[in-house]
């Protein structure tokens, strides 16, 4: 994404807000730090422009992460955080309907009325499918970190005034996808992380929001130390690339949470010499989940794209569900498809290079 789209972007968004009656902003289902980040950050981008801003939060099912349930109890007072119910009641005919840190319509908790909006704008860092949310007014790059990070150029740009706890959130978004500044970033996602701790952004706070707890820690480390095989592959050039893959081998029937298994894919990356993990285990009877974690020489998505299944992500973070209760058949294809998104920058060269003849001489000279 050029300068130049930014700028146009960033115009298209201020007149959607202006022209809209109210603003309603999404995040994925199941929320995490960025999500809910980059909702707040565009609420206080909404109510700069004067609008009525919503952030529709309808998790009553799915399990939230602690965190984040906390950033929502704790700012009820400054934002509204509402449901899908409130959102059918308040919503008119011009309502705007902001998505960020996602795109895909299954992925969001109002997929049956997206046809109903009157105007729909994503603003996102997640690749695009068959599934993305049918707008052309989109601001989708994978060269910003996280949805946080582009919220905060937003923010920056328009010259928004924000509270310390709204840096300490945008701030906390970044750190979760690049897993706190070791992959994923740019010169400007380092820029505009300087430009939140100016803002008043408190590192030892966003530190505190990633401990983990004793019980999660011991599950993830038994599924990891029980389960894991590391299995060698060549990419192009021949150098040995490593891939974990972690499941519960001796009870592939336990259930866990989604999270837990995410959380092994990102603890395996930490490991020297591991190019990519996959870990997978079921969430539910019969729904077996995915995560991919990778560093540059492997590409997640390309990995869960090629499985029979719904996924998603970016190129070294993806996830995804296959439908079946034969988590090790599931394997199997993982073990095969990891070599579609095993290649080397370089191009194959199937014919031998033709030599210039300049070079023979030199050749036949020595
Ligand atoms: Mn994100």
């Amino acid at each position: 994404m050029s300068i130049l789209e930014f700028k146009n972007f960033k115009n298209l968004l201020e007149s959607e807000i202006k022209k809209s009656s109210n603003v309603f902003i999404i995040g994925h289902n199941g929320p995490d730090f960025d999500s809910i980040g980059a909702c707040i950050g565009l609420a206080v981008l909404a109510e700069h422009f004067h609008k009525d801003a919503y952030i529709i939060v309808n998790d009553k099912i799915i399990r939230m992460e602690p965190g984040v349930k906390k950033i929502i109890d704790d700012n009820r007072d400054q934002f509204s955080f509402i449901t899908n119910e409130e959102f059918l009641r308040l919503k008119d005919s011009k309502s705007l309907l902001i998505t960020t840190d996602v795109n895909k319509d299954y992925l969001v908790s109002v997929t049956d009325y997206l046809d109903e909006m009157n105007s729909i704008v994503i603003i996102d860092h997640h690749a695009e499918d068959e599934h993305t949310i049918k707008t052309n007014k989109k601001y989708i790059t994978n060269e910003a970190s996280s949805a946080s990070e582009i919220v905060s150029w937003l923010l920056n740009s328009f010259r928004v005034k924000y509270s310390e706890d709204v840096a300490n959130y945008l701030l906390a978004g970044i750190c979760l996808d690049t897993k706190r500044f070791k992959q994923n970033t740019t010169s400007k996602t380092h820029d505009i992380a300087e430009h939140l701790i100016d803002k008043g952004a408190d590192i030892d706070y966003v530190n505190r929001l990633f401990f983990e707890d004793f019980e999660s820690f011991c599950r993830i480390s038994n599924l990891i130390i029980n389960g894991t095989i590391i299995r060698k592959y060549s990419d192009d050039l021949l150098s040995p690339i490593q891939v974990s893959f972690t499941l519960n081998r001796n009870q592939p029937d336990v259930i866990m949470a989604k999270e837990d298994y995410a959380k092994a894919a990102d603890k395996m990356l930490t490991f020297k010499g591991i190019d990519a993990s996959i870990v997978l285990g079921l969430v539910d009877e019969g729904c077996v989940q995915i995560s991919v974690r990778s560093g540059k020489k492997v590409n997640s998505l390309k990995i869960m794209e090629a499985m029979s299944g719904k996924c998603g992500g970016t190129t070294q973070m993806a996830g995804g569900t296959v439908y079946t209760n034969d988590i090790f058949k599931v394997e199997e294809e993982l073990i095969e498809k990891v070599r579609l998104g095993i290649s080397s920058e370089e191009p194959i060269i199937e014919e031998p290079p033709v030599i210039k003849k300049k070079q023979i001489k030199r050749f036949n000279n020595k």
